[in-house]
């Protein structure tokens, strides 16, 4: 086995959903710290091996890999004892794959990067009303695919990684009533239960959280 390293930070929701597959695994590995607000991952070291300058990004010895799901995808096929995590069956894997396009467009990119960014990087006081109701959508999407324990199924996949990494952030613009979206809490508390959960994801999301409330900015019509 090579030497893993995981570059993010905790407040990253993608990175968390890396770590979550990371401890799902067993996997052992270096945590190398990005300083978004400095703009390390602008840095010349950075930017040359991963020229979209994001976080997180997976070395795998001499190998760079970044986008989440591809980080994901990648260590279940190398690394899992079995391919519970990411089936290897055509229609097993499509579900998972289509709930990881569903979180890297409509969740992450359309929505939580959108509200994020203006706030977090560019000191945005306010933020546009239409824009925030437009998570009920993501919620409402949530709770209907939850037809099973898990998103994908009745066992754990990447595909819940993914998303509870996002939707466990995303209640700072717009809070999850729990009592309108009972499957989502359940789903929920069964990830809650997974050993690991608080410190690959639970921690970073109260830090993203955290982070965005004191922006102290404010929704307007
Ligand atoms: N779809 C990508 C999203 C990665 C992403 O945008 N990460 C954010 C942090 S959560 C980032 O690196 N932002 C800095 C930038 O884009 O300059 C993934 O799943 O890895």
């Amino acid at each position: 086995m090579g030497k893993i390293s995981l570059y993010g930070l905790d407040a990253s929701p993608p990175t968390r959903a890396c770590l979550l597959t990371l401890k799902a695994l067993d996997l052992p590995y270096e945590y190398i710290f990005v300083n978004l607000f400095e703009k390390e991952n602008y840095g010349e070291e950075y930017s040359k091996k991963n020229p979209q300058h994001t976080v997180p990004m997976l070395q795998d010895d001499e190998a760079y890999i970044w986008d989440s799901h591809a980080i994901m995808a990648y260590l279940v096929e190398k690394y899992a004892a079995s391919d519970e995590l990411y089936p290897k069956d055509l229609l097993q894997r499509a579900k998972v794959d289509q709930l990881m396009h569903f979180e890297s467009g409509v969740v992450f990119e359309a929505a939580l990067r959108r509200l994020t960014r203006p706030v977090l990087f560019y000191g945005e006081p306010t933020l546009p009303q239409k824009q925030v109701d437009h998570v009920n959508q993501i919620y409402d999407f949530v709770e209907s695919f939850l037809e099973h324990d898990y998103l994908a199924g009745d066992h754990l996949t990447i595909a819940d990684f993914s998303l509870v990494s996002t939707i466990t952030s995303i209640g700072v613009f717009l809070e999850l009533d729990l009592a309108k979206y009972p499957k989502i809490e359940a789903w929920l508390e069964r990830l809650k239960e997974l050993p690991y959960y608080e410190e690959a994801n639970g921690s970073g999301a109260t830090q993203f959280v955290n982070l965005l409330k004191s922006k102290n900015f404010t929704v307007v019509p």
